[in-house]
């Protein structure tokens, strides 16, 4: 028997969303979400694919949940699609049972099966109709009453079986690569090249401080009204790259890159920890930020039961001599792979953002914990793609050993971190159970420990780095012999 170093109870297993592995778009009442129109406009998805089949797992939740047991999984994160439950989305509008009843029978399979449901309310699959009919997220009383709406009707359908939810899927992704850099649905950008209309200097900003003042007011549904049905817990999960000094040496790298921390996790963080967003945020973005008015902030601040972590890179950031652009979002650095001293931050990915770091990961659960007074942590995404992995053959595919070590490596991260730092982080979901529908890259991008063949009948073969994490973890808890 190994020595335990997570706890007996730690929560670990994998994660999906909605839009990424379901398919199924026009099936028993689902109607259009941002992310199918999105994907119908030219040149925004690299292969020029969509969500449309995806990995089927409308069809197929069984093979799913068949995996995650062949995997030893003890969770599952996964998130409903509002545009299936309630197909015109607004609070006025019919509920749809047929797509409801999708998200129950998984969840009562998952527990037969003796695996937790993690269960995010919003994985930025926003109905359609609710971006035509007011703008979406960028309507602060629409889009919070629209959402609250929905969140009671998820669960008081599922709240007596649930007992881990997360409001939002990191709302920094939703804001920046949806009305900064156009990348994301809606595609909104003052780049006039990729988009006809948005303003980045503005609409990230609002969209945050809606998304939040959202999920505070899903927390007060779920706590006034379902908590103590199975006494669950709640929370948003936020992401962040952790962020080194380009020179330790020099203070102004040092502070550039606890302020690129701040306009990225703390951005939202603070707001719920403390009740205030981020001096730097205020200082470099004046009156473009949104002020919290007391109601809001009774609504925003300690609304979170647990700390939602997702984590994939970090970076080394460099202050700036020049006054911030007022498209900035990063608090006026510049970020790299490559220090001063010239180490290199890690290997290269299939995405150019990515680049494994295991030691940013410990570096940043210890930074949440010490910036937020050690609050309960449950790291909800981590993982990697490979470069070239879509070229090789599934014999190859299969064999992911650059995968494997990342997740050996940031799991003994996530280890140190508990047992040698204190930090009270309780669960972990490897990012993905499957490969999927990789938003703006397509299906290019691959990011599962299960392998898909999306032409040869979506059949599913587990990789390699599937049985590493279940091993590592439970030799970690000390379970393995
Ligand atoms: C996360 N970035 O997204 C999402 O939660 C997943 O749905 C996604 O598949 C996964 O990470 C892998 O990409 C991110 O550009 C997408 O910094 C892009 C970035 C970060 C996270």
């Amino acid at each position: 028997m190994s020595e335990a170093v997570l706890p007996k109870d730690f929560l670990w297993g994998f994660a999906t969303a909605s839009y990424q592995i379901e398919g199924a778009v026009h099936e028993d009442g689902r109607l259009d979400s941002i992310w199918d129109t999105f994907c119908r406009k030219p040149g925004k998805i690299a292969d020029g694919s969509n969500g449309d089949v995806a990995c089927d797992s409308y069809h197929r939740s069984g093979d799913d949940i068949a995996l995650l047991q062949q995997c030893g999984a003890r969770a599952y994160r996964f998130s409903v699609s509002w545009p299936r439950v309630i197909p015109l989305g607004g609070r006025a509008d019919p509920v749809n049972r047929l797509g409801l009843s999708y998200y129950v029978k998984l969840v009562d399979d998952l527990i037969a099966a003796g695996i937790e449901p993690v269960v995010t309310l919003y994985h930025w699959d926003l109905p359609d109709a609710l971006e035509k009919r007011y703008g979406g997220l960028l309507n602060r009383d629409e889009f919070v009453a629209d959402f609250t709406r929905y969140a009671r009707v998820v669960l008081e359908a599922l709240a007596s079986k649930v007992r881990y939810w997360v409001t939002f899927n990191e709302p920094w992704c939703s804001a920046i690569l949806g009305y900064s850099l156009g990348q994301f649905a809606p595609g909104r950008t003052s780049d006039r090249t990729k988009c006809p209309e948005g303003d980045a200097s503005t609409e990230p900003w609002i969209v945050g401080h809606n998304l939040l003042i959202a999920h505070g007011s899903a927390v007060k549904v779920f706590r006034d009204e379902f908590k103590d049905k199975i006494g669950g817990q709640i929370g948003i999960t936020l992401n962040a790259d952790y962020a080194y000094p380009w020179d330790p040496q020099d203070p102004r790298d040092v502070e550039a890159a606890e302020r690129k921390l701040e306009f990225s996790m703390a951005w939202f963080a603070d707001p719920i920890y403390f009740g205030k967003y981020p001096d730097s945020m205020r200082r470099q973005l004046g009156a473009r930020l949104p002020d919290f008015s007391a109601d809001e902030i009774g609504l925003v601040q300690n609304s979170n039961d647990f700390f939602g972590m997702n984590h994939y890179t970090s970076n080394y950031v460099r202050h700036l001599d020049t006054p911030p652009d007022l498209l900035d979002f990063s608090g006026n650095v510049a970020s790299s792979f490559e220090s001063k001293a010239r180490e290199s931050i890690g290997p290269e990915s299939q995405s150019p953002w990515l680049r494994p770091n295991a030691l940013g990961f410990r570096r940043l659960l210890n930074w949440i914990s010490d910036r937020y007074g050690h609050p309960t942590i449950y790291v909800t995404e981590n993982g990697t793609s490979i470069k070239g992995e879509n070229e090789l053959s599934v014999e190859q595919m299969v064999d992911d050993e650059f995968r494997a070590t990342y997740f050996r490596n940031y799991i003994q991260a996530l280890a140190d971190a508990y047992s040698k730092d204190r930090v009270d982080v309780r669960g972990y979901m490897a990012w993905s159970l499957l490969d999927n529908f990789e938003w703006a890259d397509g299906y290019e991008t691959r990011f599962g420990v299960c392998y898909v063949d999306y032409e040869g009948g979506q059949r599913r073969v587990p990789k390699k780095s599937a049985k590493v994490v279940g091993q590592t973890i439970t030799t970690l808890i000390g379970e393995a012999n």
